[in-house]
């Protein structure tokens, strides 16, 4: 299938691209922008996104993906603040509200939304455990990736190559969700 990428974010781009392309579908990036409206889950999130683009761009296949880092000792922040976190105090923010804390689990989410032609829509979720570093590691990936290792490794997602953290990420997961999806749906 022919997906729209509706993402300013390069580095989710490589991922999408990294995983669907090799089962035959084209995934191209798209200069379209929707309204990102504040609210508690990244669901919400995802379900305005498709709604505004079902309405502005009938007949098109196209995935958003909203994503973020919730933390457990900081009540799930950044989570759905996580864009906003990143604009305004960074990873070493987040490293700097977690301090010394020897309580640092955490956990990545995605939530991929699918517009099929018909305005029909399709959610796909994926989520990763693990901890949040003392410092940021690793030049690979892309957002909060040098801050966060993911359970049973000793590296940070920005010390994985692509394919290793699409094995085991949040969107790794949400992907292999829309992978079947893809497959199932002809
Ligand atoms: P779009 O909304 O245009 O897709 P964005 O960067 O604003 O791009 P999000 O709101 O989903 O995307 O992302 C929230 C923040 O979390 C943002 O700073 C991202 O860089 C970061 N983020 C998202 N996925 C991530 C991942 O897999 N690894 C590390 N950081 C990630």
């Amino acid at each position: 299938m022919e997906l729209g990428l509706v993402t300013s974010n390069a580095g989710k781009v490589r991922e999408l691209v990294a995983a669907l392309e090799p089962l035959g579908h084209t995934a191209t990036q798209r200069a379209l922008e929707y309204p990102e409206v504040q609210a508690p889950t990244l669901e919400v999130v995802v379900e305005f996104g498709l709604d505004w683009l079902a309405h502005h761009y009938p007949g098109e296949v196209l995935l958003i993906d909203d994503a973020g880092l919730f933390v457990d000792a900081l009540g799930g922040f950044p989570g759905v603040y996580s864009r906003y976190a990143w604009d305004t105090i960074g990873p070493a923010g987040v490293l700097a509200l977690l301090g010394d804390g020897e309580e640092r689990s955490a956990e990545f989410r995605c939530v991929l939304g699918l517009l099929l032609p018909d305005g029909g829509q399709r959610l796909f979720y994926g989520s990763c455990r693990g901890r949040v570093t003392r410092a940021p590691r690793g030049d690979g990936g892309f957002g909060y990736d040098s801050v966060f290792i993911p359970e049973g490794d000793e590296r940070t997602f920005a010390e994985l190559p692509l394919a290793e953290k699409n094995g085991v990420s949040h969107r790794g997961k949400a992907l292999a969700g829309l992978v079947e999806y893809l497959g199932n749906s002809g």
